[in-house]
């Protein structure tokens, strides 16, 4: 078998996707997603000159040979571009192989471990009292459990959702500036999970997404004041590129930590996974090298208690949201996946084999890995130029977004 052609596409159905799709001699042909939001044409790129060229005429099936030229072959290891064009590569080569296969990606890597996987879904509002409503109302639609994000009074934007793209092609194209208030926000939060245990009880799962914003030393002290509501974890509560630095917070709190939307590389988790400083591991197909770099993480997490909890926003397409799905219905430490429905544009544009259902996710059985990638429809919604935001403290200091 032998990659006859490899196409790079990045369009926008109200948010930029870069999708790849390979193409054998034989007429198998498979699709990945390498979107990195802010950065897409960075990745296409770095597909389009510099991996696409080096694979063309080569064997498909050789999946990890292929992963370790375009990893070691680099020369300059990791990194978000690097690491989302080797997953779109290598995603698309478990698509043929499974389809070769003629089995569902998730048989391919040694079969079902649980019947679905749950899924978490997005809650927010402006104040407390939307977002207990919000959350309410995912809680009466029979969801398992919710993401609840609010406003902090005095602040602007809510933090750490950001809109879909609004399609006006006067909107500014720079990133927008938010403003940022630890002290506001650590007073804040623990209100919003009280209100929300005495609207909703203790049956639903509550998570929360804290963004990268705060301290060691400040995220112990939010997780020994949300130990009262017992969060099914709080997320990326500091930057994680001092691993060590979750000690700390270890030391001092319960509260479950979840933690590597942004790694892109075993080595990101690896002191945070092996000293057991966190709970889930939030890394996701998309960044983290595809099918073959996500199954060794989940491997290592598993190892040390550490359960899988891939990130999945409309910020990956529906094909890392499938992919996502086969790992999460094989690995043994599976524990939950996040599902912010994509729009009926994004569902038309992938159509897909996976289904969601009052919170739970299936990959379907289709042959490979169940996600298709309409072309025509792509060509009706062109790259628009867009940035996530930047992030201020009062004083203007540049914080974490
Ligand atoms: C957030 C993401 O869903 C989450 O956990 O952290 O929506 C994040 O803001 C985006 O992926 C950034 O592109
Ligand atoms: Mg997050």
């Amino acid at each position: 078998m032998k990659i006859e052609a490899i196409k790079t596409i990045v369009t926008s159905p109200g948010q930029n996707f870069v999708t790849v799709r390979i193409v054998t001699e034989c007429g198998l042909s498979g699709v990945g997603d390498g979107t990195l939001n802010g950065r897409e044409l960075a990745v296409a790129s770095y597909l389009d000159d510099h991996v696409i060229p080096c694979l063309l005429g080569r064997d498909p099936r050789r999946i990890e040979e292929i992963w370790q030229y375009l990893y070691r072959g680099a020369y300059w290891r990791r990194g978000p571009v690097t690491m989302a064009a080797i997953a779109a590569i290598d995603m698309a080569l478990w698509d043929i192989k499974a389809k070769a296969a003629g089995m569902p990606l998730y048989q391919l890597l040694g079969g079902a471990s649980r019947r679905h996987l749950m899924t978490y879904t997005h809650a927010s509002g402006a104040t407390i009292e939307d977002t207990v409503a919000a959350v309410s109302a995912k809680v009466s639609a029979g969801y398992p459990a919710v993401r609840a994000q609010c406003g902090i009074p005095g602040l602007g934007a809510m933090y750490g959702v950001h809109p879909l793209h609004s399609g006006d092609a006067d909107a500014p194209k720079l990133p927008e500036e938010q403003v940022w208030s630890t002290s506001r926000y650590l007073q804040h939060v623990p209100q919003l999970f009280e209100a929300l245990r005495a609207a909703v009880g203790w049956d639903v799962h509550l998570l929360h997404d804290v963004h990268h914003r705060l301290t060691p030393i400040e995220a112990a002290r939010l997780g020994k004041d949300l130990e009262p509501y017992r969060l099914f974890w709080m997320e990326d509560a500091v930057p994680a590129e001092a691993q060590d630095s979750f000690r700390l917070i270890r030391q001092h709190t319960t509260t479950p930590l979840a933690v590597g939307e942004v790694f892109n590389a075993i080595w990101d988790a690896r002191e945070l996974i092996s000293n057991q400083l966190i709970d889930y591991i939030r890394a996701t197909s998309t960044h983290a090298g595809g099918v073959t770099g996500l199954r060794r993480i989940f491997e290592f997490a598993a190892l040390h208690h550490v359960r899988t909890g891939c990130h999945g926003p409309v910020d990956i397409s529906p094909i890392s949201a499938g992919v996502n799905a086969h790992l999460g219905l094989w690995a043994p430490n599976a524990a939950i996946q996040e599902f912010a429905d994509y729009s009926p544009e994004m569902h038309a544009m992938f159509p897909h084999a996976w289904t969601h259902h009052q919170g739970y996710i299936h990959p379907g059985d289709a042959p490979g890995h169940g996600v298709d990638f309409d072309e025509t429809l792509a060509g009706e919604h062109p790259y628009e130029p867009a940035y996530l935001p930047v992030c201020r403290l009062e004083d203007g200091t540049l914080w974490n977004w």
